[in-house]
């Protein structure tokens, strides 16, 4: 059992499932945000803050054997706003875990660092990243750094290219991309009681009959995901159907509407 678990974001739609469903993998639960939060049991403790302030990230970080890492700006925006949190943001937790003796983490990676690839391209850890947004730039940068401060300091990191975690698809693209909230839980469980982790890059997805990411790079690791989106095809595709679209049609690219809209420029 971990001693204590930072997790940051914790205000945002998977840290408050991070926080509901993962009480018994650490004594404590340390909970950041820049957003407001209140403990809700003596378990729980509250420090929130901006992950750009880097003397405060180092605050946040001691005391911690483990930091599930989903706190940043999660969908795309200028790059501006981006920066912050996203890239500074992830420096400094980077810095701080140096700090202080390297807690493992889970870094919230997206499948929007690979979202320029078509929906017809197969991929797997080795493949080339594509980003598809500033956000998924900003991504990219966090998984470079935690690869670097594997390679040169032995810092441990499961890299999580989470694909569309809702408790239901809501559309044919994430027929493809669905991670159910359960198969979320059970691989951070494992990222965090494994023995010897590495930093290797994994795909969150469910169990999908037409998921595009293939995880045999990470077989050892011992994580399989269960469910699937076929229990959920039928009402997303009659959905589809009603809102005058093709049941079946697949985005032009992997990353949907984020490959495909404009890029935004601070005004
Ligand atoms: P969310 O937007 O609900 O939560 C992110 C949290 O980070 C928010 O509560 C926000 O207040 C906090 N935050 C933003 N800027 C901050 C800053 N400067 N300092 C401290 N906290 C800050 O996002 P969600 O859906 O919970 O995602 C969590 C993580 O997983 C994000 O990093 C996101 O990029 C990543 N992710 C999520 C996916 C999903 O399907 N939900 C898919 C791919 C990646
Ligand atoms: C993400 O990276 C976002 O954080 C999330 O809100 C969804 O847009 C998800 O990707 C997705 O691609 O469905």
């Amino acid at each position: 059992m971990l001693k204590r678990l930072l997790i940051t974001g914790a205000a945002g739609g998977l840290g408050q499932l991070a926080r509901e469903n993962l009480g018994d993998l650490a004594q404590h639960l340390r909970l950041s945000d820049i957003s407001p939060l209140q403990a809700t049991s003596p378990q729980e403790e509250i420090m929130c803050g901006d992950l750009s302030d880097a003397a405060f990230v180092s605050q946040l970080v001691e005391g911690c054997d483990g930091i599930l890492h989903l706190g940043g700006v999660s969908v795309e925006n200028h790059f501006e706003a981006i920066l912050s949190a996203n890239i500074i943001g992830v420096h400094n937790l980077y810095s701080a875990a140096q700090q202080h003796g390297q807690p493992r983490i889970l870094f919230a990676s997206s499948n929007h660092t690979i979202g320029f690839h078509s929906p017809s391209t197969r991929l797997d850890a080795s493949s080339v990243t594509r980003p598809d947004s500033y956000y998924g730039v900003s991504k990219c940068f966090g998984e470079a750094v935690a690869s670097l401060y594997y390679d040169k300091l032995g810092q441990e990191t499961a890299i999580v290219r989470i694909g569309s975690c809702f408790p239901e698809p809501q559309d044919v693209r994430m027929l493809s991309t669905w991670f159910s909230p359960d198969d979320f839980l059970a691989l951070i469980r494992r990222v965090f009681t494994i023995d010897t982790l590495g930093c290797p890059v994994i795909y969150g997805v469910s169990a999908n009959r037409d998921a595009w990411w293939d995880n045999h790079e990470i077989d050892h690791l011992g994580w399989k995901p269960k469910d699937s989106s076929e229990a959920y095809r039928a009402q997303v595709e009659a959905r589809a159907t009603a809102q005058g679209g093709e049941a079946d049609s697949q985005p032009q690219f992997q990353g949907g509407a984020f490959a495909t809209a404009a890029l935004i420029t601070k005004s």
